[in-house]
């Protein structure tokens, strides 16, 4: 920050004081916010007004507040930072709460400011509008979100408001979650001190040093003592942010690494010692093998649900695994709290002896089996994917959706500096739109400010998740932006279909005609007909990638493109199948019955018995 108050607190005038919003909007910027998702009500207009005082920093809007804070989501995971919304009180705040829920448990940084009724309002329980019952209490929605974030500044005065503010903007960052700032409407223009924005917010967990050195050392003499040593990369590295401390540590251990569904695209795949996902039995062939063998597995901030586990089938044993998780420290068992990832693998790269470390012998893995399918004209689950990761740039960023996109795209392997952005643990259908409009805004000021090449974003979705948020493609042609659009028809919930009624009507959902998508959100018939594509064979699809301005929609800078793929709606990707089938032989029974193709996971000798 610099020295200058009249430009670094945004003050029109060298005052002292400023109103408690602007103050509030300073600091979000500072903390590298430049976009304000969410929408209005009239409890939070007039905080809404002091986001204008802000240089750089932009309000957006979304059509509802679920999208918003999805997008908040997004953009905080694209910008490696925080992404923020606003809502007004009641209505707006708990329609955000299930998109606040998913960056909870994936442990995205996302900031929700609420316009709460004043505080005489809420003292006398008046019945004010959104409020519930007689006699409400005001603060209900807050209570309801009180499991769902990991801070909360419920102000109620402007005395000690400043240090509020400041300090769940600290816990959003170090504890990597969703915070809440609460702002009755008649706090708004009180005032407070500015001096505070001269001092840059201090956003890196505190340090206990002899915890860090003591599990620094307690991880060395495992490592040392390693024969056979492996690097297993989960999604909570990125999250918190200790990618190039990874890759340091990577260089000086030579050894096969592994990613999770989640935690692809964080190391370099093209790496040579990069053997593939491991899911546990829902892995490709060879890559269980090689790492179950090992003797020290380095897992690193894994997020082990069911759905990024192989249903929990992964074989890594406690005594043969050092645990680099986001707040401690397991070795072999034995477990060093306070030693935040990020310090603790620069630690420990920096500390260790290339003259001691192990080195591991990459093995070479069988050749991967073909599905049967492989040869169809038709479009097919096992053709889309490569074709997808093929098409992919360096610096591209990939949404897959819940459904078979999150299970079908985790097959193929992806060039170098792709962020691949899954909410595979939350699994919240519909998430994955609004959070590619997020994204998109996160590239546009990665760009802007020269931290980062402006990359594409790509969105996989499902035709039956783009149902829940379709409104935020309206967004993004208004906003001009320039994501691709990749939508699965297969003509409902096909991931549903293979978990249980696969040919009931709940399964089955309200057509699109997706070509109709751009011009409904008021794209020109021209333009619209220019960006929509559909594609039903391999052919097809081949064409329209090659497309210069699918292949460059950035630089083409005509709003969205929409790519419609046909597949047929009993086509599921096998690592779907074979998770399935990890929930015991009935499942797998039901599923032959119905008519899905299920791998011999036994015997491995294809993908499909
Ligand atoms: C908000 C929400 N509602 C319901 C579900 C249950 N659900 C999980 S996946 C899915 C279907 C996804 O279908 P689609 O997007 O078409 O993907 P497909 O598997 O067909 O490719 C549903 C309904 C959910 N995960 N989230
Ligand atoms: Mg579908």
């Amino acid at each position: 920050m610099s020295g200058n108050t009249q430009e670094s607190n945004g003050v029109n005038g060298n005052t002292d004081t400023i109103p408690l919003g602007r103050y509030l909007w300073t600091r979000i910027k500072q903390v590298g916010v430049n976009r304000i998702f969410g929408v209005p009500g009239d409890f939070n207009l007039t905080l809404l007004d002091h986001i204008y005082d802000v240089e750089g920093l932009e309000w957006v809007g979304n059509t509802n507040e679920l999208n918003a804070a999805y997008a908040a989501d997004g953009y905080a995971r694209t910008m490696h930072g925080a992404g923020c919304l606003v809502t007004t009180h009641g209505v707006g705040e708990l329609s955000a709460l299930n998109g606040i829920a998913g960056s909870m448990t994936e442990q995205v940084r996302v900031i929700h400011v609420v316009g709460q009724t004043s505080r005489m309002m809420q003292n006398k329980k008046m019945m004010i509008h959104h409020s519930i019952g007689p006699d409400p209490d005001h603060q209900v929605f807050n209570k309801a979100s009180t499991n769902f974030r990991v801070a909360a500044a419920e102000l109620q005065s402007e005395q000690g408001a400043v240090e509020e503010i400041d300090r769940v903007l600290r816990e959003c960052y170090v504890k990597s979650g969703p915070v809440y700032i609460f702002v009755p409407i008649d706090i708004v223009d009180l005032q407070v001190p500015a001096a505070a924005l001269e001092r840059p917010l201090d956003l890196s967990p505190s340090k206990d040093s002899k915890a860090l050195e003591d599990a620094t050392q307690a991880v060395l003499t495992a490592l040392y003592a390693s024969k056979s040593p492996a690097i297993f990369v989960d999604c909570l590295v990125d999250r918190h942010n200790a990618v190039s401390e990874l890759e340091a540590l990577i260089s000086k251990v030579p050894c096969p690494i592994f990613s999770t569904n989640m935690g692809k695209g964080i190391v370099d795949e093209t790496h040579p010692n990069y053997l593939g996902v491991y899911n546990g039995t829902v892995s490709a062939l060879g890559v269980a093998a090689a790492i179950e063998k090992s003797d020290c597995v380095l897992v690193v901030g894994s997020l082990a649900s069911d759905t990024n586990s192989g249903g929990f089938t992964r074989k890594v044993l406690a005594e043969n695994a050092i645990y680099f998780d986001a707040n401690s420290t397991t070795v072999k068992g034995t477990k060093y709290a306070t030693t935040p990832l990020k310090p603790l693998l620069a630690a420990v790269s920096s500390q260790i002896k290339s003259s001691q470390a192990p080195s591991a012998s990459i093995p070479a893995l069988p050749p991967r089996p073909q599905e049967d399918d492989i040869s169809s004209a038709e479009l097919t689950q096992s053709s889309l994917w490569p074709t997808l990761a093929a098409f992919l740039q360096p610096h591209d960023v990939i949404f897959g959706e819940t459904g078979t996109a999150a299970f079908g795209i985790p097959d193929s392997t992806f060039p170098a500096k792709i962020q691949w952005i899954t909410q595979t643990y939350y699994g919240s259908i519909g998430w994955a739109t609004p959070a590619a409009l997020g994204s998109e805004m996160a590239l546009q000021d990665q760009s802007a400010a020269g931290t980062r090449p402006r990359g594409r974003t790509l969105l996989v979705t499902g035709d039956g998740s783009m149902m829940l948020t379709a409104q935020e493609i309206g967004n993004m042609v208004k906003q001009n932006l320039s994501p691709l659009i990749i939508i699965v028809n297969n003509a409902g919930y096909t991931i549903e279909r293979v978990i249980h009624g696969a040919h009931q009507s709940y399964n089955d959902i309200v057509p699109f005609a997706y070509q109709h998508l751009l011009p409904f959100f008021n794209m020109s018939p021209e333009q619209a007909a220019a960006n929509f594509h559909r594609a039903a064979t391999k052919a097809e699809l081949d064409e329209i990638l090659a497309l210069e301005r699918v292949r460059d929609p950035v630089g083409y800078a005509k709003g969205p493109q929409v790519i419609e793929v046909v597949v047929d709606k009993m086509d599921v990707p096998w690592r779907l199948a074979t998770q399935i089938a990890t929930r015991g032989p009935e499942a797998v029974k039901e599923m032959t019955d119905a008519g899905f193709k299920v791998r011999d996971m036994e015997h491995g000798d294809g993908f499909w018995a």
